[in-house]
């Protein structure tokens, strides 16, 4: 079976899209390399360089979720998904850090004035750097309280010049089979793509994300650059872009694309519509207490005041 079971996590933690995926391998048949790769540890380095967590300097921003417990640096790496570097929530700590985030560079692609390749260093340096304080929500039912740092998305869109024509923003991670040696094991079809209409993509909550914990991303964070939309389900955050792309037409997405009945474009957080599979209306708290595990799931992961107009008049049953 691809979904192997280690020994610290009860199957009780065995996410509900590894079970989809792992039913949808055995259906399918295809061969299955995880356990291998889990004995293995860590790849041997490429001959690029692996990046060493640096400071970032960020100011404390308003957007801020305020008490909150954060959630502990160890869970936040190391309990993650990033399907490239397998299916199992273990599985990026172990196989990602040999990624190389140096040299590393993102291209603005489609419909925009002048198409670009800008460098992770110039990205790091265009606008100050922001520590915001999130609640992120999968749409697994688990929840974490991360302070992320980089600064709206909004910003480094303005600076592309997209055309009148752009209604979409599309974000493809990096797909490197020498990097990313479990690339094959879960069947989803790489480069993982999301994407944004675009006046979700220049709200100002949306972060273009470079840290956590006032350091860059650890590589199963998505290093070196992320995107993280904090009243959307966590999918919809792609890690490791190489890629921004402005269209006209929804761009297909990942998930989407693997079972459409069951996550949508929009994929806003919503306890009202649970997943066909289980209910939305909770989510446990990765890390809290016994007692506090359990926690409603608001509307909008509890951004609604920002971010309701943004969908008035649509059936969210419909676009979920
Ligand atoms: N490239 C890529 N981005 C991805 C994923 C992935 O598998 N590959 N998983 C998504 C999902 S389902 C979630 S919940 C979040 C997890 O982010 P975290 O591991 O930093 O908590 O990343 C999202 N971005
Ligand atoms: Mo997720």
């Amino acid at each position: 079976m691809l979904i192997r079971k280690s020994p610290d996590i009860p199957s009780s933690e065995i996410t509900p899209k590894a079970d989809y995926l792992s039913r949808r391998t055995f259906m399918t048949g295809i061969a299955a390399t995880g356990v291998t790769a889990l004995t293995a540890g860590r790849v041997t380095r490429w001959g690029g360089t692996v990046h060493a967590a640096e400071k970032l300097q960020t100011v404390k921003s308003p957007l801020s979720l305020k008490g909150e417990t954060l959630t502990s640096l160890q869970d936040i790496t190391h309990y993650n998904n990033f399907y490239e570097f397998g299916t199992d929530k273990g599985d990026p700590a172990r196989n990602a850090g040999a990624m190389h985030t140096r040299p590393w560079t993102v291209q603005v692609t489609g419909l925009v004035k002048k198409k670009k390749t800008v460098d992770i260093d110039t990205l790091l340096k265009l606008k100050p750097m922001e520590e915001r304080i999130y609640r992120f929500r999968c749409v697994e039912a688990w929840s974490m309280v991360v302070p992320w740092a980089g600064y709206s998305l909004s910003e480094f869109i303005k600076q592309c010049d997209p055309q009148p024509g752009a209604k979409y923003v599309q974000f493809l991670s990096l797909a490197d089979r020498k990097q990313m040696p479990q690339i094959n094991e879960s069947g989803i079809h790489f480069p993982y793509s999301e994407g944004l209409r675009m006046d979700e993509a220049m709200h100002p909550l949306t972060l273009l994300t470079f840290g956590l914990y006032g350091e860059t991303l650890p590589n199963q964070d998505g290093a070196p650059v992320r995107v993280i939309v904090p009243w959307k389900y966590g999918f919809k955050s792609a890690k490791s872009i190489v890629e921004i792309r402005f269209t006209d037409k929804e761009p297909p997405t990942t998930w989407n694309m693997m079972a459409s009945n069951e996550y949508g474009f929009y994929s806003n957080v919503n306890p009202n519509v649970d997943h066909p599979r289980w209910s939305q209306k909770t989510e446990r708290r990765i890390g809290a207490s016994l007692f506090k595990q359990r926690q409603p799931t608001l509307m909008f992961n509890g951004y609604g005041d920002q971010v309701a107009s943004l969908y008035k008049g649509m059936d969210l049953k419909k676009y979920f």
